[in-house]
């Protein structure tokens, strides 16, 4: 089988399909991208991600046996899920109760935690109003998140899928450096 191209550094979204890329077996070779130095300006990976975010793949064997490049990790999930057959449910019920979490990880938990985070960790300046608006909007979603997991054994449902693999990257912040971040949002 081709080997899949990874643009993507070791970031929590780059992470969803590094996790994705290991529990399908696909073979894949991750490419750096050095967002600390603009790399992801530059033109030959816009080419491939014109938003200038990572991840990004690259499939040399794409629907139809040609290549496909994507963006956004979401879409990257989808799409590997479909071309393996694994962690996206086939009956029409439980595919779509996976992705509208898919969709909550996608539209909520990432932009909302990732903005808590820049606020309280990075700003070059104390935003107080940017830090309460974020941390409140986190801790929120964490309680949503709690609250379907007390319901449900995965997030999408009965079974460990896309959901779960795009939500953990952000959840495993926990035990990095900066953690403190999330325990004081959860608390
Ligand atoms: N919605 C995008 C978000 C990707 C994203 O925010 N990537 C960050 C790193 S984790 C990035 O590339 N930042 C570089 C920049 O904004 O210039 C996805 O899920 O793929």
């Amino acid at each position: 089988m081709a080997e899949i191209q990874v643009y993507s550094p070791p970031t929590p979204n780059g992470h969803k399909v590094h996790v994705m890329l290991e529990e399908c077996g696909l073979p894949y070779r991750a490419i750096p991208v050095d967002i600390g130095k603009g790399q992801q300006f530059e033109p030959e990976f816009l080419r491939t991600s014109p938003n200038n975010k990572i991840p990004a793949i690259v499939d040399p064997d794409g629907p139809g046996g040609e290549p496909i490049s994507l963006f956004e990790s979401g879409a990257i999930l989808v799409y590997l899920a479909a071309k393996t057959g694994r962690f996206l449910p086939k009956g029409e019920r439980e595919k779509y109760e996976v992705l509208q979490w898919l969709m909550f990880q996608m539209g909520g938990v990432g932009p909302m935690l990732g903005q808590a985070h820049h606020f309280r960790i990075y700003a070059p300046e104390k935003v107080e109003y940017a830090i309460a608006r974020y941390s409140n909007e986190a801790k929120r979603l964490y309680g949503v998140i709690d609250r379907r997991l007390s319901e449900s054994p995965w997030l999408g449902g009965a079974e460990y899928s896309i959901a779960d693999i795009a939500t953990f990257p952000l959840a495993a912040q926990l035990a990095e450096p900066g953690a403190s971040c999330w325990t004081t949002i959860r608390t």
